[in-house]
């Protein structure tokens, strides 16, 4: 009676390693989310969970001209026309008033290079007002993100 009790046992511990794990989804992304990011055209769209706070940016600007979001929400800029486009924080050209350092010039705030068409530059806000911004290639250009 009692090997049977072990075989059994025995048994039920095999079937429950030869049984296939949770498929990998566990195993999704182990590096830090990053706060700002620039992604190629081909991949930047994709698998990816679909982005609500988008700014496009085209001959006539930033649209929209003004985007309000919330604290620790992610905007993504994306030119959209043939010449590139450079979003950066106020002011140009030191690019210091966003409160967080840490990008090329003054502040994290800024894709530290031309976005080519279809590219996209990712930033994350952390922290509340209303950030003005500009096209540093084309500083007339400018916008607004409140962060509330
Ligand atoms: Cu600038």
């Amino acid at each position: 009676m009692k090997k049977i009790l072990i075989i059994v046992i025995l048994s039920l511990f095999l079937i429950s390693a030869c049984t296939p794990k949770q498929p990998s989804a566990v195993s999704i992304d182990i590096k830090k989310p990053e706060s700002s990011k620039i992604s190629e055209p081909e991949e930047s769209i994709g698998e990816q969970k679909k982005t609500e706070n988008l700014v496009e940016i085209t001959a006539a600007g930033f649209n929209p001209n003004t985007l309000t979001i919330d604290e620790g929400d992610t905007v993504v800029f994306i030119n959209k026309e043939a010449k590139s486009h450079w979003p950066a924080s106020a002011v140009h050209p030191t690019h210091n008033v966003y409160p967080e350092g840490g990008g090329c010039i003054g502040s994290k705030f800024d894709s530290c290079r031309g976005l080519r068409q279809g590219e996209t530059f990712t930033f994350r806000f952390d922290n509340k007002g209303a950030w003005r911004y500009h096209d540093h290639l084309n500083p007339g250009l400018t916008g607004t993100i409140a962060v509330q």
